[in-house]
């Protein structure tokens, strides 16, 4: 073994140096400076320093407490147990005892319950949005029934608490531990994720005590070891008949287990194989009659879950931002300690220029996801304006669909500027990158949230659009004779110019570019959120960099696509084809 020097074997002491490598930042919240100047702009002085008091509380508890419970979660996924040694079926799905700590922990948090005590009005919202910020990277997956949960909160309180929901609600906004439930949201079936009006089978026939009984396939259920669930399923009349279509669905809640554990009629096919989201038993589920009450209006199913949708969106969104914000978090201060070439990782300008990349991608991207809070904290407290309301609709599956591929750039380019102890398990690195990469498919994948896009767009008949651009027009405005925010103003102004002229194109060259449109959008209202930002008084050199650079990417690339005429959906889909056998396009070959 040749020796280093140091008097011990070179291979040695190379490990040994290695181990001082390790990343460990601090408490989130005092570490994350956007996120304090944010507070501190918006939070009314009153409220300011308790929440403050509570987030730095929080961060600690995340170190200490919950960090290890997340690794528990990690090393420990939930089984699956079908059958006992006697052949009788069980069905258990059995998680760690950490994951039931994190439910717990997230009751005694207030991680929903926060949102619907309302304790300090319409900022109860952002206090509980940046609580789910700081705990999705501890949380061991467990951010994931906590969306399902708030979202079947929302459904109920928008349809009114009343009965035996009134019941449930209370369970899924205690902060009393032993009381607290969470819920599912069942909406995939085997023919149709993303197509739920015409995908979904599940029948619900009417029983003599006015409950329903359902039965069909639920294809994927995430958090399958929830207390309750909302689903959809078509209300079969009394000959058996249903309505096909979108409005043929209903809602129904359902309990999954009674008081003594066994399940409501339903069996449990399998947990599904996933790339990442393992700490987060996700099921293949059979309603074999499962008890359920009809919640909805009939055939309101659709519109009634759309009230969960927008906030497991919503959800989505913070749980980007958040990746992204914990991956430079350690990629920054790996570059504190790590030496190549004689020199920190910090002193090379090019590895900066990369962190610096990301950070402007994540600074826009905690922007809008706080801006999206905001406004949904103002719609639940009556103090929304309808331009508020307007705002908010078009903003939820922007948001999602932006930070979701955001997130899964930024985590990747995160994890390169480890080298590669980035690509090793033991790191936990791969684990952030697995469980990001789900992002831009949950709750709707990208090409359906910018269909959505156009959606709020015909059903406002444009006024969303019209909103949005006087609402970026006022924050830009915000930044009138700041000399170092005035090309940036500029830039946002164009890109605004091209995006109002892209909208008024026909329907099939609109569905053709919704992406790029939504894009747009994305790009643009986070440059102005920025330039708002960093037109205030006590902003930083680093707030003023974020938004020069932020808007010194291509901001409107539906305007270019339009110009360059790629939107022709005949060209379009020869063009994704690999080989093309000249016959016509129906017989095109993949
Ligand atoms: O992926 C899943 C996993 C759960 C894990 C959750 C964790 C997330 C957080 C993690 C934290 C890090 S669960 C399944 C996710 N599935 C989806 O997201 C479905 C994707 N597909 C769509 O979104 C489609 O666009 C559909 C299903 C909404 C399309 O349905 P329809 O019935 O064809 O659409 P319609 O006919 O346009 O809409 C029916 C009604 C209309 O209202 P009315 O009748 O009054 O005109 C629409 O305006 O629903 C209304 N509506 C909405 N309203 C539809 N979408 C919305 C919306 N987003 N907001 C308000």
């Amino acid at each position: 073994q040749a020796s280093g020097g140091l008097g011990m074997p070179r291979a040695r002491r190379e490990a040994e140096r290695l181990l001082h490598e390790e990343p460990m930042p601090g408490n989130p919240y005092t570490e994350d400076a956007l996120l304090r100047s944010y507070l501190k702009r918006h939070l009314p002085a009153e409220i300011q320093e308790e929440v403050s008091q509570d987030l730095e509380k929080f961060g600690n508890r995340l170190l200490t407490e919950i960090q290890p419970l997340a690794w528990e979660c990690a090393s420990n996924p939930p089984v699956f147990r079908q059958y006992d040694a006697w052949g009788q079926r069980l069905d258990h799905i059995i998680t760690c005892s950490a994951w039931k700590r994190m439910k717990e922990i997230s009751a005694e948090e207030g991680l929903v319950a926060e949102a619907y005590e309302r304790r300090y009005s319409n900022w109860s919202r952002v206090h509980q949005a940046i609580k789910l910020y700081l705990f999705s990277y501890f949380s061991g997956g467990f951010n994931c029934p906590l969306a399902m949960t708030d979202g079947a909160a929302k459904v109920i309180e928008s349809l009114g608490i009343s009965g035996s929901l009134k019941h449930a609600f209370d369970h899924l906004t205690t902060r009393d531990p032993k009381k607290f439930w969470t819920s599912g949201q069942w909406m995939t079936e085997r023919r149709g994720g993303s197509d739920v009006a015409d995908g979904t089978e599940t029948l619900a026939i009417k029983q003599p005590d006015g409950t329903y009984h359902l039965h069909g396939f639920k294809w994927f259920t995430s958090a399958a070891d929830s207390d309750v669930t909302l689903t959809l399923a078509r209300k079969a009349d009394a000959q058996g008949r249903v309505k096909q279509g979108s409005g043929g669905l209903s809602l129904f809640f359902l309990k999954v287990q009674d008081e003594d554990g066994r399940l409501n009629n339903i069996k449990v096919q399998r947990l599904k194989d996933k790339l990442g989201t393992r700490q987060m038993a996700t099921a293949e589920l059979w309603l074999d009659g499962a008890k359920a009450e009809l919640i909805s209006a009939e055939g309101r199913g659709v519109a009634s879950i759309s009230h969960m949708l927008n906030i497991t969106r919503i959800h989505n969104t913070i749980g980007a931002v958040a990746a992204m914000r914990r991956m430079i978090s350690l990629s920054r201060e790996y570059a504190l300690r790590r030496v190549a070439f004689g020199k920190l990782l910090k002193d090379h300008p090019l590895h900066m220029q990369t962190i610096a990349r990301m950070e402007v991608q994540t600074r826009g991207a905690f922007l809008l996801a706080m801006e999206v809070v905001r406004l949904l904290g103002l719609v639940e407290t009556n103090m929304a304006s309808e331009q508020d309301k307007l705002l908010l609709r078009l903003l939820v599956p922007v948001a999602k669909l932006y930070t979701g591929k955001q997130a899964a750039a930024v985590v990747v380019e995160a994890m390169e500027s480890f080298g590669g102890q980035g690509y090793m398990e033991d790191t936990g690195l791969p684990v952030i990158v697995r469980d990001t990469l789900v992002l831009p498919i949950w709750e709707g994948t990208t090409n359906i949230l910018s269909l959505d896009v156009l959606r709020s767009l015909s059903k406002s008949q444009g006024q969303v659009l019209a909103v949005f651009i006087s609402t970026v027009q006022r924050k830009l405005d915000s930044a009138s004779g700041i000399e170092k925010l005035g090309a940036a103003v500029k830039l946002v102004r164009e890109a605004v110019r091209l995006v109002q002229s892209a909208s008024s194109r026909g329907a099939a060259t609109m569905e053709i570019a919704a992406r790029d449109f939504s894009y747009s959008l994305a790009r643009i209202y986070a440059g102005a959120l920025l330039i708002e930002h960093a037109a205030q008084p006590d902003s930083s050199s680093t707030d003023v960099s974020a938004a020069q650079r932020w808007c010194n990417q291509e901001l409107c690339p539906v305007g270019t696509e339009l110009k360059n005429g790629s939107y022709d959906a005949q060209e379009a889909f020869l063009d994704s084809c690999l080989v093309y056998d000249g016959s016509p396009v129906a017989h095109c070959k993949l």
